[in-house]
């Protein structure tokens, strides 16, 4: 696509309340304070506004960022850079390689210019990515609860729903029990799987070893971010097979975890790894590599669920990902159409743009601040 002159940038915080606390081993969510990028861009006098999402969570517990951090890095460093000169979100990785880390702020700018450009263009994103599926599975990922009996009423509303796959938060104190009790609930054709968010170390191989029973399609990012080694004893050890989600910040991590062993699916979300061109090309390494990738969820608005969608239809994301149907987490959501799960699956939106038309007057209500960069 050509490139454009971003002649505009607007940094907007909005609080969101999620129909129901969200509780992993690294916290409880239950409202979402999210950063949203809207960028301007001059495409030969053609004026086209695009909009992101920055999934960066409150507090820096799932990984280093966090929304305040984000919002900075953007307005004194990544906006900066991609105002100097005209560009494309093709070229946007590149020109940001300067600045370190940060992911989660260069995806969000990266999708409001992918956004703005696919509007200016007239195209949807599935197509631009060139997918061919017009729906992808949709999975569903269930908190932990106080008690076994809550998780299991959750479970069970979730299936009667239609959601073609339930992930289980496990920590220490919340696994084996669970996932027994919920495996005997779904039956043993339910694909099922666990994610611990890094809540083990590698003393516990052994007993995570005792989930081979539960017949699991993986067990999600169980040891620390940076124990790839671990992840290695854990995979050599266990038939569950290990899959990476905290790890993996770039294609480069990535192929070294397959290489290593340290894992065999790989779990792609763009935010945590600077965006959707990197999450594709992670894709495309991944199906060459015959490593099977599912696309992960951060409690995403309409936004980046949006987008999730068209990149899950690319064809190498062979297992259902965390895409469920907007209304599991929010009450009213940010965009005109919300994505809606029907039969176990979600649409592949095929409007202009990443796939979404805001719900301007909503998204002013629960606006808390506005700031140009
Ligand atoms: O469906 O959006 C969703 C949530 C899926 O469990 C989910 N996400 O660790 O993968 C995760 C977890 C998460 C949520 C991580 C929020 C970080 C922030």
């Amino acid at each position: 696509m050509n490139a454009g002159a971003i002649v505009g940038v607007e940094l907007r915080r909005i609080a969101l309340d999620l129909v129901t606390p969200f509780r992993t081993s690294f916290g409880e969510q239950t409202s979402r304070d999210v950063l949203l990028v809207a960028v301007t861009v001059d495409h030969d006098g053609a004026v086209t506004t695009g909009w992101g999402e920055c999934v960066a969570l409150s507090d820096p517990h799932y990984s280093p960022e966090f929304v305040d951090g984000a919002q900075l890095v953007l307005a004194e460093h990544l906006v900066p850079l991609a105002r100097a000169a005209p560009l494309t979100a093709e070229a946007l990785h590149d020109r940001l390689a300067g600045v370190k880390g940060h992911q989660m702020a260069k995806a969000a700018l990266e999708m409001a210019l992918l956004d703005a450009e696919l509007r200016h263009a007239g195209r949807s994103f599935g197509e631009w990515l060139g997918v061919t599926r017009t729906t992808v599975p949709s999975g569903v990922s269930v908190g932990i609860f106080d008690e076994t009996e809550r998780l299991l009423a959750e479970v069970a509303d979730y299936l009667a729903a239609g959601y073609a796959r339930i992930k289980l938060k496990i920590q220490p104190g919340w696994d084996l029990e669970q996932v027994a009790a919920v495996r005997s609930l779904v039956g043993a054709e339910a694909a099922l799987q666990v994610d611990a968010n890094t809540a083990y170390t590698r003393d516990d191989i052994g007993h995570l070893c005792a989930l081979d029973e539960f017949d699991l399609l993986l067990i999600e990012q169980p040891l620390a971010e940076d124990d790839l080694l671990g992840h290695v004893q854990l995979a050599r050890a266990s038939r569950t097979p290990v899959c990476l989600d905290e790890s993996i910040h770039s294609l480069r991590i990535a192929l070294d975890a397959i290489e290593l062993g340290a894992c065999s699916i790989v779990n792609i979300k763009p935010g945590r790894v600077g965006g959707y061109l990197e999450a594709r090309r992670i894709h495309d390494a991944c199906v060459t590599r015959e490593v099977a990738v599912w696309c992960g969820g951060m409690l995403e608005t309409g936004i980046g669920r949006a987008a999730n969608v068209a990149l899950a239809a690319l064809d190498g994301f062979t297992l259902p990902g965390d895409i469920s149907g907007a209304d599991r987490f929010w009450q009213r959501d940010i965009v005109v159409d919300p994505i809606v799960m029907r039969d176990g699956e979600v649409t592949v939106p095929s409007t202009p743009g990443l796939g979404f038309d805001l719900d301007m007057d909503f998204l002013d209500a629960i606006t808390t601040a506005t700031n140009t960069a």
